[in-house]
């Protein structure tokens, strides 16, 4: 039956890792995949984490079946640290929120569900985006184009050619939105810019789905979400927001996101929310119980989210001190031209490094980037960067 099933090519920052574990070098270094690591190099447990699991283990609660679209004191939970506690879009009850198997899980649900509204419509991502975007919505039988978004001359945005492009889209088409932090590039809108272009997606009927995969990774859990909040205030009837907790809890593979999709009313919401119903139901009938548990136990204690948000202020902060680092002792080694990178957002930066530049990080250094020069600098921390340093001054010169 598969005899004609020929190799399909893998994920290639997935790949990355493999062969980042394979290599025996000591000292070896890996800015590939997007995990925040701590000084210690771990992946965090965070305490308000570990308090919930504990509790939970005590209490032994039996396992079942969760409804399809998740326990409900986490996606209300969700709905508050998306949409802002005060949400006039909550109060009106037109957000309908479903916990998912990740952003990824988001992701995919919102497009199965937006394919059997808009059968037509197409979708634009931004150039450069996660290679996944592409790969899910055209899964989901999308035809996938772009929006300038990147500027390799100034490592910025290209605004007017983003604005542009966007300005050139039919109306209903959906535009695939970074919140923060954006992944590949660490390139941002500003509050500003993220006006116009909210006002622009209104103006030509655009349908905007955010994806947040980084709130509080950059400025914080409000401001990370400025695009969300613009969108909401607009007037805009309809958009969609999927977000994870993958990062923001360090809960990689406990698989915790949800999708959100405004309606223009609750009836609205109310019937949109019967469509993502079914559409779990065709491909996982249910989320996972754990995941959801621990970050519905942390949202909902107040305790317990003072304690995560510190723990969060403390990711960002240390995210922020690595960038500082790298740019200041890349300038003390004779290469000051990368101050661009402490301009950028998040865990990622888009370096400039062209991909012989990154090969020769691997195999002369062992340390591993993405072949477009996208490193993570949430992987960084005091006792690697003075050797990821050197090795990319090194490479910047030759
Ligand atoms: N969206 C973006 C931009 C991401 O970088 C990620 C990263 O993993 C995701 C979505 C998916 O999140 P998750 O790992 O929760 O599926
Ligand atoms: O871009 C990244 O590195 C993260 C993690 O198929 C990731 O978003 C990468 C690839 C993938 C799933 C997650």
């Amino acid at each position: 039956h598969f005899a004609s099933v020929e190799m399909t090519p893998g994920d290639p920052i997935l790949g990355l890792t493999e062969a980042y574990l394979a290599d025996t070098r000591p000292g070896k270094v890996n800015l590939g995949v997007g995990i925040y690591y701590d000084e210690q190099g771990r992946i965090p447990l965070l305490r308000a984490v570990r308090e919930v699991e504990q509790a939970l283990a005590l209490e032994a609660k039996p396992r079942g079946y969760l409804p399809i679209d998740g326990l409900p004191a986490y996606t209300q939970a969700t709905q508050k640290l998306v949409f802002g506690a005060d949400s006039p879009l909550l109060a009106a009850g037109r957000v309908a929120t479903s916990q998912t198997i990740g952003g990824s899980g988001a992701l995919r649900i919102g497009a199965d569900l937006l394919k059997k509204v808009l059968p037509k419509a197409k979708i634009a991502i931004s150039n450069p985006s996660w290679e996944n975007h592409r790969v899910v919505f055209s899964a989901a039988g999308f035809d996938v184009v772009d929006y300038a978004y990147y500027d390799a001359a100034t490592h910025g945005l290209d605004f007017a050619g983003m604005l542009a492009d966007l300005g050139k889209l039919e109306p209903g088409t959906v535009v695939l939105l970074h919140a923060c932090c954006h992944n590949p590039t660490g390139v941002d809108l500003t509050a500003e810019q993220w006006k116009q272009v909210v006002a622009l997606v209104k103006d030509h009927n655009l349908l905007p789905f955010v994806d947040m995969a980084y709130q509080g990774f950059d400025k914080g859990i409000d401001t990370d979400a400025t695009a969300v909040r613009l969108f909401a205030e607009s007037g805009i009837e309809s958009f969609v927001v999927a977000n994870s907790y993958s990062k923001s809890f360090s809960l990689y593979g406990e698989r915790v996101g949800a999708l959100s999709v405004v309606g223009a009313s609750r009836e609205e919401a109310l019937r949109v929310q019967s469509l993502v119903k079914r559409t779990i139901r065709s491909n996982y009938s249910s989320p996972s119980t754990h995941g959801g548990a621990l970050v519905a136990g942390v949202l909902n204690s107040v305790e317990l989210r003072a304690m995560w948000e510190q723990e969060l202020t403390e990711m960002r902060e240390r995210i922020h001190a690595m960038r500082a680092g790298m740019v200041q002792k890349l300038a003390a080694s004779g290469s000051p031209q990368f101050g661009f990178i402490q301009q950028q957002a998040g865990m990622f930066s888009y370096s400039g490094l062209s991909k012989a530049q990154v090969d020769k990080l691997r195999e002369d250094y062992a340390i591993y980037a993405i072949g477009t020069g996208r490193i993570c600098v949430a992987a960084l921390n005091h006792a690697n960067l003075d050797t990821v340093v050197s090795a990319v001054a090194a490479v910047s010169k030759a």
